[in-house]
Formats: C-alpha cells, structure tokens, sequence
C-alpha cells in the first residue's frame, strides 16, 4: 500500500516511521511517500502561502502550488483525501474500506487552510479525525496511515485483526500478564483455569460489560 503526503511539513512524518509501521516499512508492505508542497513554489523566496481575498486573519496556502506538488505523483487510480474538519469523522469501518486501496494521496493544509479552487478540482473526499481544530492535517493524516495499515496484510499478524471483527462495536476485554500478584490484587482466577471455552465465555460477558458501563452509545448505534 502506497501512501503519497502532500505536506509542508514532511518532517512531521518521523514518528511515524517507528514501531509495526517502521517494520512494514521495511519489509516493503508500506511506503510512505512524502512530498513537500513548498518544493513546487515558483517563487524566488520558496513563498506557498498569501492572505487572504475578503480580508481576514491568516495566511492561506497558494492553489497552484498545491496542484504542481499533485500533478508531480497524480495517479488516476489513486483516492485524493483532504485532512479537514469540515470531513466525515473517521471510523473503523471507513479504516477498512481505505484499507483495499492500493495508492491513497493524503493532502495536509496548515495555517488558515488551502485555496478552496484546488480543493474542489483534485479532492475525492475530506476526513476528519475528530471534531476540534489543529494547526495543520499532518496529525489527522498519520492517524489514518496507522489505522488503516493494521489492515494492510503482513503488518499485523492475522490473529490480532481476526479477533477484533468477531467483537465489532464493543471495547476490548481487560488483559493480565505477570506477575500473578500485584499490589495485592490477584488476576482473574479464571484466566488461570486453562478452561479455554469458559475464558471466550468470560472475555465476551466482559466485552459486552465494559462497553455498556464505558460506551453505551457504541451498542445504541447512536452517531454521536
Ligand atoms: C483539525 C482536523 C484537521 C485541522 C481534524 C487546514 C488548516 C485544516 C489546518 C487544518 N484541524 N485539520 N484534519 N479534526 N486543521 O481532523
């Protein structure tokens, strides 16, 4: 899976290289393609950016500049997704759609935001991670890379996706490892048993618990 990041900000992008996405990284299941918007500036100051028409506070990013830096890795078979709050807040289930493309172009705005022109000629959908304001979509677009990569095959090992689409909707169940004793409080004895059907059995009874208790609105299906 191919990530291309429209960005003024590509150094913004180190943390994401570590961990599982840092692996797949290497093992050639992920690449994380970063392109720096300011790159394309045909000014002779590396200008992107000018205030804005009807007046205002803020700067906002040229759409020209915007549209070299796209047409530079443009790819008809690519989806174009613009980080934005103005964007349908992301979801597991729109994870997992994203998942089966093969090349997503993610275009990240900062300061007052991108031209509205350029954002109606190449965007296929906006996204958002969440329903409050940041100084720019490169946070909002690391989210959506780690996201959607747990579902890229070979980043994860089967089991740890498998196991979450059986318990779609609810919160997972607590976990233990060792040791046995802890500050006085002792795992779960059941967990001890070796009675793996009673262990499923408890695990779900848990699920559902923690959910109703943490997120009920996750069982209602209410949107909000
Ligand atoms: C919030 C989100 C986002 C921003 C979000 C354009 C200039 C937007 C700054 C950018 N804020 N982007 N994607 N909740 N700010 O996803």
């Amino acid at each position: 899976m191919k990530f291309d990041i429209l960005t003024l900000f590509p150094e913004m992008f180190e943390p994401i290289k570590q961990s599982i996405i840092g692996r797949a990284i290497k093992n050639n299941i992920i690449d994380i393609n970063l392109i720096n918007i300011r790159d394309f500036s045909r000014d002779k100051h590396k200008k992107v950016d000018d205030t804005p028409y009807g007046g205002g506070a803020g700067m906002i990013i040229r759409p020209d500049v915007v549209y070299d830096a796209y047409q530079s890795i443009k790819d008809k078979n690519a989806r174009v997704i613009y980080m934005s709050p103005q964007g349908k807040v992301l979801k597991q289930e729109k994870v997992k759609e994203l998942s089966e493309h093969k090349h997503l172009i993610l275009l990240c705005g900062h300061y007052e935001g991108i031209d509205q022109r350029v954002i109606d000629e190449i965007v296929d959908e906006e996204i958002s991670i969440g329903d409050y304001v940041l100084t720019g979509g490169e946070i909002p677009a690391m989210v959506l890379i780690d996201s959607v990569s747990r579902y890229v095959e070979g980043v994860l090992k089967k089991e740890s996706i498998e196991c979450e689409s059986f318990s779609r909707d609810l919160l997972e169940y607590p976990q233990y490892t060792r040791p046995e004793i802890f500050l006085d409080k002792k795992v779960p004895e059941i967990l001890l048993s070796g009675h793996h059907d009673n262990i499923r059995k408890w695990r779900e009874k848990m699920q559902e618990e923690i959910t109703n208790k943490k997120r009920p609105d996750l069982i209602k299906g209410l949107k909000n």
